[in-house]
């Protein structure tokens, strides 16, 4: 029988968030611990467990259908294999989000971005910072290393750094001022351009799943009583949502129960006003699962 062959992060930053997406879309995926593939209980589907580097190349050999990357790793080292359509970006996912930044020791003598002409750049980003750089006509010399970039101006190995920053404490820590973001980057899903007609529907429902569930996490369903006279005002109030339903209440003539899905997060600010118009019993509960 035909299986869809997944490969995700083996151990970082996007392992877990991987295997959750894969998990809220339905695919019973057993904890990997030190495994290298681990196969779906309830869908012919191998999860395999890769360097986040090695994914896009499993997916342009064949080996791999489908896998989950950032776009910084895809925009650094596969940048020709994604415009010459052998990689397809399906869709964006909600997390591994950072920048590429810029950062040195002080922003003195720092104000325009073609103030950094002729400095020297350590990071593991080479590509995208010649090619970002390049296209302002601005020229800097590149240190390339693998990791560990911050420490390379402490010891006077290079003047800034070109890094990924998500809370920019690492920057902090190391005595570095974040002094431009050059590139905004986050998950995708990445797939090959071969697939079977069972890998094509595969991707079609999951990445269907994957929106639904994106919406289902934004929304949530509220419930409250409100006075009868006031029941317009405290409609405007709900945030989005589709028109809400209005029930009469058996024991309290004088109020009605109002209960809407709504599309945006409700905060305690919302709640504090729909309080202040007369609703009590005011219930926020999260959607688990929804379709449209
Ligand atoms: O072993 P493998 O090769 O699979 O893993 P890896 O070491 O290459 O990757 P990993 O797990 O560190 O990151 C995987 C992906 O997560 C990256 O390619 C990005 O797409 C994304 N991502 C999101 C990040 C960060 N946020 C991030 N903050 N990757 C790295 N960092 C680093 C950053 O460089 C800094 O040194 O984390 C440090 C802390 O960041 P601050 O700004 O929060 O302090
Ligand atoms: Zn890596």
């Amino acid at each position: 029988m035909e299986k869809i062959k997944f490969a995700i992060q083996k151990s970082g930053r996007l392992t877990d968030k991987s295997l959750g997406l894969l998990r809220d879309c339905g695919y019973d995926i057993e904890d990997p611990s030190r495994k290298l593939l681990v196969p779906c209980q309830n869908f012919p589907l191998d999860i395999f467990l890769l360097r986040d580097d090695d994914i896009p190349q499993y997916i342009l050999d064949g080996i791999c259908d489908f896998g989950i990357v950032g776009q910084n790793l895809l925009e650094e080292k596969y940048k020709e294999e994604c415009e010459g359509k052998k990689i397809k970006v399906v869709a964006k996912l909600p997390f591994g989000k950072c920048r590429l930044s810029l950062a040195f020791k002080t922003t003195e003598g720092i104000r325009d971005l073609k103030d950094i002409n002729g400095k020297v750049i350590a990071t593991s980003y080479p590509e995208i910072l010649r090619r970002t750089l390049g296209q302002k006509n601005i020229e800097v010399k590149i240190k390339t290393l693998s990791g560990g970039v911050e420490i390379a101006p402490i010891i006077d190995m290079a003047d800034g750094i070109f890094d990924i920053v998500s809370t920019g404490s690492t920057l902090k820590a190391h005595g570095l001022q974040e002094t431009f973001a050059l590139m905004e980057s986050q998950c995708v899903l990445i797939s090959s351009t071969k697939l079977t007609p069972f890998s094509s529907s595969f991707i079609e429902g999951l990445s269907k799943r994957i929106k639904s569930s994106l919406v289902a996490k934004k929304s949530s369903y509220i419930m409250l009583n409100a006075p009868k006279s006031n029941v317009e005002k405290i409609i405007e109030v709900l945030p989005g949502g589709d028109s809400p339903s209005v029930l009469d209440l058996r024991t309290d003539k004088s109020k009605v129960s109002i209960h809407a899905l709504t599309n945006k997060e409700v905060v305690w600010e919302t709640m504090e006003k729909l309080k202040i118009l007369g609703a009590s019993n005011i219930l926020v509960m999260p959607i688990e699962k929804m379709m449209e």
